[in-house]
């Protein structure tokens, strides 16, 4: 078993297809270990994209994560980290095959509406970040693996 952090970007919030998106993880098999609907900081929205912090389009990335509310996860399955990506599709929706959340939803690279850890130690790194913060929290869900 594997867990992986996935997070509905503000477009997808913005744009009501959070339940959507959770039906898609649902019907593939990965179960649900929490979310939240939370506001966050740009420190954070640095710190969950430090690997591009010298990329071009840096700033526009971290203040399109700050522009509004993001819908955090924690999905668990096996290759929970692989399966997410695969069902979320190549980052530039252009790219991104029909029947994948960014091919199905998003038309534009900066507005690719979904967020999954690229692998086991992002994805403990970047549930580290979002599940242990104080942050505010509009509504939490969520129960540790062990007490399924
Ligand atoms: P993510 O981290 O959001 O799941 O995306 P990813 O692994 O598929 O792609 P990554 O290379 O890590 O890029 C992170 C996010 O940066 C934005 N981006 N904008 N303007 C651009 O050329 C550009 N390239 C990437 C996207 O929002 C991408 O998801």
């Amino acid at each position: 078993m594997e867990r992986t952090f996935v997070m509905v970007k503000p477009d997808g919030v913005k744009r009501g297809v959070i339940g959507s998106i959770i039906n898609r993880f649902e019907q593939k098999g990965f179960a649900l270990m929490a979310i939240k609907l939370m506001q966050i900081d740009l420190a954070l929205a640095e710190e969950h994209y430090r690997d591009l912090r010298t990329k071009p389009f840096f700033g526009e990335l971290v203040g399109y994560l700050t522009s509004g509310s993001v819908c955090a996860m924690i999905w668990e399955g096996p290759n929970a980290v692989a399966n997410a990506r695969s069902l979320i599709g190549k980052t530039n929706p252009v790219e991104a095959a029909p029947g994948t959340i960014r091919g199905d939803y998003a038309m534009d690279v900066a507005g690719n509406i979904v967020h999954g850890s690229d692998s086991p130690e992002s994805a403990a790194r970047e549930i580290g970040l979002f599940f242990t913060q104080e942050l505010p929290i509009t509504t939490f869900m969520g129960f540790p693996y062990n007490e399924q």
